[in-house]
């Protein structure tokens, strides 16, 4: 194990420790509810108010995470003091207020004291509106009102306006708090948070993070006048937003500053030890391996992501768009479902039971998704089955909760009725579920693929296909999402525990130490390329693109899409 140049990636509460050619040399865990839930009254790491719609997290416990897992990065043996650099990841658009004090304490802040004992007093709110917030519709409708609709508000920022991003919350703040505003000497976000407290000084936010705020203009590469203007409540309090905002570093790679002395003095980091910008976790997840333009990661756990690095700047209201983490010209592209494996859960549990001698719970879901054939059309003659299963209101689309299946005959398209003589099984809702979650994956992505230019005699289509999160470890989603989103190279398995973003924070900070300058600056993806190894990190699962397979889905797009707007025309009236 090279021990000469390490690096840090740290979330909330995952702490990994690298090194120079990537090995993880320590990791630390805190776990919110086990070693929180009580103390700070979180479920699931957060608060509730059912009334409004508030979802929060006690920044408090944030604070006392950060020094409760680099005590236990120490306690398994860390060598703390050769850390080279820091740079970490955290939950996109959730936002920190700190007053006027907070940088003052953040600057001298007392090793034999806890961060938690020093930092009690410098926030102006003592919550963090968590990424699962849905009290800002008022404001979502003004913002995307305020540059003409939701279609101008992506174009310039990259998404139309969301419930969880930034720029509304900050709005809400502003109008329901006005005290907690107007005290509100800066604003972080989650990444730029943590980066601050060990930086010792308010950090900046990160140039692909501040794209999940609906403020900031992607192609000027500076704060949007007019969106600041709503958020502020008038041109006069643009001068003081903008004070709380702080300026942008353009550059993903920029080292911040050195670690500060309570980390040294506390923790036996370095005095040298860099700290650079800290980003979001869906971001920092596409630096966990080098991902090149085409190659889609497909995250499948309680909720859906679907995440590509593209250089094309395509937005549309029903997705995002956000600045590459460290490849200026370059865009992550997000897809962003509420509903995913929960969805799945209840088709599961809808089927028979498996028998007492089988372990796997998921045996009979995944016998049904590999024997029903695609759309469950048997025999030519069938209708093609097409479905959406939502216990959940969805963001993809923008829906309420419920369940909708429909038929489709080649031409037209029909709400399945259970009198039809159409049999609609509980078998056939297991295939079902898992071709339209792949099926919404593909329509919103298909403009944004091309050939890949190692099989130019394949249709455009991802090339390679990575799938993370515990929905990964199931072969039969595996062979569905092949079958609906190809992958000309194959669908993988990534296989970096349940840390990609912790990973790709550190692989960050490795890039960001490591570079080097002027002409010799090597990218990301150069550097971390020439040191990754596919071995023990990704394992074939699926061999992607089936000409024959690839066609249907692709025939039922449009009725697809059909469907999904049938479904928000109802919804709606
Ligand atoms: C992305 C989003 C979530 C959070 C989860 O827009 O809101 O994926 O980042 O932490």
């Amino acid at each position: 194990m090279n021990f000469k140049q390490l690096t840090y990636g740290v979330t909330k509460r995952i702490a990994i420790v690298i090194a120079s050619d990537l090995t993880v040399v320590s990791e630390a865990k805190v776990d919110f509810d086990a070693d929180f839930g009580a103390k700070y009254a979180v479920k699931k790491g957060v608060r509730i108010n059912e009334d409004e719609g508030e979802v929060y997290q006690p920044v408090a416990m944030w604070v006392e995470a950060v020094d409760l897992v680099l005590a236990r990065l120490r306690e398994k043996g860390c060598p703390m003091g050769q850390i080279k650099g820091v740079s970490g990841s955290g939950q996109q658009h959730s936002s920190v207020y700190w007053n006027s004090d907070a940088e003052a304490t953040l600057k001298s802040l007392d090793p034999k004291h806890s961060l938690l004992d020093q930092l009690g007093g410098v926030f102006a709110y003592e919550f963090a509106p968590n990424w699962q917030d849905h009290s800002t519709q008022k404001e979502c409708d003004d913002f995307d009102a305020h540059l003409g609709g939701p279609q101008k508000l992506a174009d310039v920022s990259g998404s139309a306006a969301h419930h969880r991003f930034t720029g509304t919350q900050i709005l809400r703040m502003r109008r329901r708090r006005p005290q907690v505003y107007e005290a509100t000497a800066r604003i972080s976000l989650c990444s730029s948070f943590l980066a601050s407290v060990f930086l010792g000084s308010i950090a900046p936010f990160d140039i692909s993070d501040v794209t999940g705020m609906n403020l900031w203009d992607i192609s000027a590469e500076t704060w949007n006048q007019k969106l600041l203007e709503l958020t502020a409540g008038g041109e006069e309090g643009v001068p003081a937003l903008r004070k709380k905002l702080g300026e942008v570093p353009t550059d993903g790679g920029v080292i911040l500053g050195t670690v500060s002395p309570y980390f040294t003095q506390r923790f036996g980091f370095s005095e040298g030890c860099r700290i650079t910008a800290f980003t979001g976790d869906n971001p920092a997840t596409i630096l966990s391996l080098p991902l090149r333009p085409l190659d889609a990661i497909v995250s499948l756990g309680t909720s859906s992501t679907f995440l590509m690095n593209t250089p094309n700047y395509k937005p549309d209201p029903s997705y995002h768009f956000m600045n590459h983490p460290t490849t200026k010209g370059h865009y992550m592209f997000m897809l962003c479902y509420k509903n995913g494996g929960l969805a799945r859960e209840k088709v599961r549990d809808a089927l028979p039971k498996p028998a007492a001698d089988e372990k796997d719970p998921w045996a009979n879901f995944n016998k049904s998704v590999l024997e029903t054939p695609p759309l469950d059309v048997h025999k030519d003659g069938d209708l093609a089955k097409l479905g959406l299963y939502f216990p959940l209101p969805e963001i993809v689309p923008n829906v309420q909760a419920g369940t909708w299946r429909y038929t489709h005959d080649g031409s037209s398209l029909s709400e399945y009725s259970a009198s039809s003589s159409t049999n609609w099984t509980s078998e056939a809702d297991a295939r079902i579920i898992v071709e339209s979650q792949a099926l919404s994956m593909r329509l919103r992505s298909q403009n944004l693929v091309s050939k890949t230019p190692e099989r130019p005699e394949l249709p455009a289509q991802p090339r390679r296909i990575y799938l993370v999160g515990g929905g990964s470890l199931n072969p039969a989603i595996a062979r569905a999402f092949g079958d609906v989103l190809g992958g000309a190279e194959g669908v993988y398995r990534l296989d970096v525990g349940g840390n990609a973003c912790a990973l790709g924070g550190a692989y960050k900070a490795l890039w960001a130490c490591e570079r080097g300058d002027g002409d010799e600056q090597q990218s990301f993806d150069e550097l971390i390329g020439a040191r990754w190894k596919e071995e023990g990190n990704v394992q074939k699962v699926d061999d992607g693109y089936r000409e024959k397979e690839y066609k249907i889905y692709g025939d039922v797009l449009g009725a697809f899409e059909e469907m999904e707007s049938r479904v928000l025309s109802v919804a709606k009236n």
